[in-house]
């Protein structure tokens, strides 16, 4: 595991206790949004798929915290830490889980679906790999457009085997695109390990030298080393239009999905290991103990707001509607939803 000593980034160095305090917070109201869904989930009212975030919180909430009005958010299924780090509430998050039409996407998409355009956050997406053709996309309107903005796109490790990846990576480099692509490494692509999926030397990430892209490694659990080595990408692409292929090393505490028993592919004292010494929430708690930033006082309310926050969003989602049947084929195709001679006739499509 990669630890370069990060404490002295002025990025870090900038932070206010205020800041410091908001991000603690941040990460803790992922984790109890997760926790309360588990719940939901139990008691049957989320159908189909939920992936949980928990273990990987510091690296929504450290690379996001770094953005600003015109860089943007593109990631893959697990995508509920992405959507409260890009400031989505809990209800519309919670409400969208269980298919309610009050949820982000009219509980048309579910888990795997969150969208906030208006937050530069463009979802949520359930292909492997599906989001970094579109994430350098997102990079090229960016430039083509002449604004100084960056996309963050995210990945899992099971991803960069897929070959659109690959294409994206090349696309970035050559048209010197403002995007930077984050391997959330949590050593597992559903039930097999990362050493028997991908065949790499040291680490994922360099295989962006195959495309002279640059890159880094850095350590997941500790939110100070994410914002570091991600302001440098993120200073890459505002200032040089470049991308950057990140790798941040992180863990997964729970199954790929609810439906994955965890039982067959690694070792329970493995999850507690990772539980006891590198959990992100923890290690960044000490920091602050440290710096004399947190009490225990202010870390007990922050936890009891979150999880009060994560229950009242439990009872906002039961007691919304599901989506109006009317509704049924509205949101799916653009076309569909903006009818007009010239959307309809011949299956000519205009786009403006
Ligand atoms: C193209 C494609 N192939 C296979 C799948 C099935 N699938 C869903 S998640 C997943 C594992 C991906 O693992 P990783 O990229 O490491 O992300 P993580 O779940 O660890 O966040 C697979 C194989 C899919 N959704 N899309
Ligand atoms: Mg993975």
């Amino acid at each position: 595991m990669p630890d370069k000593d990060y404490s002295d980034a002025e990025v870090n160095k900038v932070l206010t206790p205020e800041q410091k305090i908001q991000l603690y917070r941040d990460m803790v109201r992922i984790r109890r949004f997760e926790e309360r869904s588990i719940r939901v989930y139990q008691q049957g009212k989320i159908g189909g798929f939920l992936h949980l975030y928990i273990g990987q919180e510091a690296i929504a909430v450290g690379t996001v915290s770094l953005l600003g009005a015109d860089d943007h958010v593109i990631t893959a299924y697990r995508d509920h830490g992405h959507a409260l780090a890009v400031g989505m509430n809990m209800n519309e998050c919670m409400a969208e889980l269980t298919g309610k039409h009050t949820g982000c996407s009219k509980g048309k998409g579910g888990s795997m679906h969150f969208f906030a355009p208006d937050k530069n956050y463009w979802g949520g997406h359930g292909i492997v790999g599906g989001q970094t053709p579109l994430g350098a996309g997102i990079a090229y309107a960016l430039k083509y457009r002449g604004l100084k903005g960056c996309c963050l796109c995210f990945m899992g490790d099971g991803a960069v085997n897929q070959g659109a990846v690959h294409e994206a990576f090349n696309l970035a480099q050559l048209m010197e695109l403002p995007v930077v692509y984050v391997i959330e490494n949590n050593g597992y692509s559903m039930g097999t390990s990362q050493v028997r999926s991908s065949a790499f030397n040291e680490y994922l990430a360099k295989r962006a030298e195959g495309y002279a892209m640059a890159w880094d490694v850095v350590n997941g659990n500790n939110l100070y080393s994410v914002r570091a080595a991600t302001a440098e990408a993120i200073k890459r692409a505002h200032e040089e239009s470049m991308p950057t292929l990140l790798e941040i090393i992180t863990y997964r505490y729970r199954g790929h999905s609810m439906s994955d028993p965890d039982k067959t592919y690694r070792e329970k004292k493995e999850i507690q290991e990772y539980k006891e010494k590198k959990d992100p929430i923890t290690v960044f708690q000490n920091i602050l103990l440290e710096e004399g930033v947190l009490n225990d006082e202010l870390i007990q309310s922050i936890d009891k707001e979150a999880k009060k926050e994560a229950d009242d969003a439990a009872n906002f989602a039961d007691q919304s509607p599901f989506p109006p049947v009317e509704s049924i084929t509205e949101d799916i195709y653009w076309e569909e939803d903006n009818r007009t001679d010239e959307t309809t006739s011949q299956g000519t499509i205009i786009f403006e």
